[in-house]
């Protein structure tokens, strides 16, 4: 027997012999620095998973500190300087370090399971993305403990932002954060985009695509698109700063309008960013949990596709209040209604799913019926906030607060928490405590109305955003009471949700592959999968492969010696070629942390850039330096 019969798995390669085969050739090194090189999806997906979660306890904990601090009139707990940069960055954590970041990180775990490959496609890539977001996050989280975080607002608006009402470097600060997780945010992208594209099962034709994976190949190219758009502005502020460039100054030829075009171009599409792979949740949770294939699936993808191109027409809507040309006004509005549409179409089939399946009410699905109620309501607040006549009474207000939590808790959060609960015994082996997560579900559900349906009054009667306090005698006292007891209400419910997931790691019962009978490829793997996910290839035989059989047909011919990947088709999901994918190695970390030095100092002087960059380039060159050539891959499976 040739040594490459030997090595290939097979029908005679089964079972224990064939999992230590595996085992060897993809665990990742043993201890620290095996860690700190893993290239494996699972791990950095984890990694990122938990450390998203901690920005948004920590965002949370500033949202209270808000609340606790406008519960009553004259209120002389936060001083004005801290309050504005706690908004700033409870806002800019929540956007930047949180929300984008945990759908990327759910994706990353999640996406190469449900198409049934064995790693992300630029594994090295996908470790360096994870390094440079904990490092903008680290960066602005010790900036704000050493009492120099931003205080411009999480759009940070130039004039105000500029170098002449923002001297010192607390928005500096906040441009270099903004590109570091917009680099890793566009990482991700390209490697989601790349592993749908060619490493899907074979037979997943693009018809039989998950609808999360489909939400999730939107997102990507919308970040591709929308990503470079902020990265570029918050570059062009930093220079206006340190260097004396003139790009936003408008008595020097500059456009401080431009600020807002640049800005909201990714701002506005990052809302559907967010919202999109939540949407994509909700589809798999229905689906479940009703028992039945997700009603109207061609539908939900042209809604998925349409809302992405949509979503770049209207980032207009949030400069409604700078004066525009008429017919821009008609225009924008047109375009901001008409987003509607496809989620009216996604929440329609959502409802008919269930309306047509055996609902099982687990907490999964409870969570999702919180979201379309939370969600709708948010929906209609926008539609009312994209008329102009309206927007231009309500312009930063409390009623554009209320309208932006119900879209952003309600349509990603509740999603994102229910997809947690539903992927919990896939990535950890075990059980959610049901009891407790109904518990969590409930209190979260009414103590988010309770805290942010208020503010639509609040906002009425005239109360404006980003104000520290208020004086007694305006009719808002009782309002905010209430909305600051909502709010501890829900920070409680979140309290209650990490602390079941903590315990259930250790406690909950033992899951199994498939606990909830669920119909996705990913649950083929065992729980939690072992680091080749799949000991053979599994086949995709329809949009819900596992309930025409489980355990699925599997292709045999693969490499066990090496890490081997099936490419296929990208219309059919023919399987198409083999391809090696990268080792693990330090790189990708010593690329990050020589980007992060020469980003941050460049804080401090221009010159980092020239001195930064050669370090820089030199990690890159030994990141990408070819060593032991591959066998080359032969051209088809048999
Ligand atoms: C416990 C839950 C939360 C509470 C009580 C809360 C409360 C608040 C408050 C009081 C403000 C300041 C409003 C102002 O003065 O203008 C605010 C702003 C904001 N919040 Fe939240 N929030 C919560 C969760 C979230 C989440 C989960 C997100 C995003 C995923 C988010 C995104 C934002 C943004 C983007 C701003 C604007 C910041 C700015 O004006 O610069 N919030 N929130
Ligand atoms: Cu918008």
């Amino acid at each position: 027997m040739s040594p490459r019969d030997h090595d290939r798995d097979g029908p005679g390669l089964t079972g224990e012999a064939l999992h230590a085969r595996l085992d060897e050739t993809w665990r990742r090194k043993p201890g620290f620095v095996g860690w700190l090189s893993s290239t494996d999806h699972k791990e950095i997906g984890r990694r990122y998973i938990v450390t998203a979660f901690v920005f948004l306890i920590l965002g949370g904990i500033l949202a209270l500190l808000m609340r606790a601090q406008l519960a009553r009139p004259d209120s002389g707990l936060i001083d004005p300087d801290r309050y504005n940069q706690i908004f700033t960055m409870h806002g800019t954590t929540m956007m930047f370090l949180f929300a984008v970041p945990v759908m990327d990180a759910m994706a990353v775990y999640l996406v190469p399971l449900m198409v049934g490959t064995r790693n992300i496609s630029f594994p090295r890539l996908n470790a360096f993305s994870y390094f440079t977001y904990l490092a903008g996050g680290v960066l602005l989280w010790i900036a704000f403990a050493l009492n120099v975080g931003p205080d411009a607002g999480w759009f940070s608006y130039v004039p105000l932002a500029g170098p002449e009402f923002s001297p010192g470097k607390r928005i500096d600060i906040w441009a270099q954060m903004v590109t570091f997780t917009e680099i890793a945010a566009l990482a991700v992208a390209v490697e989601i985009t790349a592993t749908i594209l060619k490493q899907r099962a074979p037979g997943m034709s693009l018809a039989r695509v998950p609808l999360f994976v489909w939400a999730m190949l939107v997102v990507s190219l919308m970040v591709i698109f929308s990503m470079p758009s902020v990265a570029l502005t918050s570059g062009m502020l930093l220079a206006d700063r340190t260097v004396g460039t003139q790009f936003f100054n408008s008595f020097e030829y500059g456009d401080s309008l431009l600020w807002q075009h640049l800005f909201w171009f990714f701002g506005h599409p990052e809302v559907y960013i967010i919202f999109l792979p939540a949407a994509g949740f909700v589809s798999e949770i229905v689906q479940t949990f009703s028992r039945r294939p997700t009603f109207g699936y061609s539908a939900i993808v042209l809604a998925l596709v349409g809302t992405g191109l949509l979503a770049f027409g209207l980032w207009v809507h949030h400069m409604f209040a700078t004066g525009l040309p008429r017919l821009g006004y008609a225009f924008y509005t047109a375009a901001s209604m008409a987003v509607s549409i496809p989620a009216g179409i996604q929440i329609f089939c959502w409802i008919a799913t269930i309306w047509d399946g055996r609902p099982r009410f687990a907490t999964p699905l409870l969570w999702v019926i919180g979201f379309i109620i939370t969600f709708v309501i948010g929906g209609l607040t926008g539609v009312m906030l994209a008329s102009v006549p309206i927007d231009l009474q309500l312009h930063d207000t409390y009623f554009v607060v209320a309208h932006f939590h119900y879209v952003l808790i309600g349509g990603a959060v509740f999603p994102l928490l229910g997809a947690i609960a539903y992927w919990f015994p896939k990535f950890t082996g075990r059980m959610m405590s049901e009891g407790w997560g109904k518990l969590s579900f409930w209190l979260a559900f009414v103590g988010f109305q309770v805290a942010f349906f208020p503010m639509h009054f609040l906002g009425i009667l005239g109360m404006p955003r980003r104000v520290y306090t208020y004086p007694a005698g305006l009719g808002w006292e009782t309002l905010n009471l209430v909305s600051s007891i909502g709010a501890a209400a829900f920070a409680l419910a979140l309290l209650i949700f990490v602390l079941n997931a903590v315990l259930s790691l250790r406690r909950g019962a033992v899951a199994g592959a498939n606990p909830w009978d669920a119909p996705g490829l990913e649950w083929a793997a065992a729980s939690p999968p072992p680091p080749y996910n799949f000991p053979h290839i599994p086949v995709s035989t329809s949009r819900t492969p596992l309930w025409e059989s489980d355990p699925p047909p599997v292709v045999y011919g693969l490499r066990v010696d090496e890490k081997e990947l099936v490419l296929t088709t990208v219309l059919e999901g023919r399987p198409d070629l083999r391809e090696p994918s990268a080792e693990p190695t330090l790189w990708p970390l010593i690329s990050a942390l020589a980007m992060t030095a020469m980003f941050v100092s460049s804080i401090f002087t221009p010159w980092a850039v020239a001195v930064g960059t050669p370090p820089i380039a030199a990690a890159l060159i030994a990141w990408f330096w070819p060593k032991n050539p591959k066998v080359s891959p032969e051209p088809t499976i048999e």
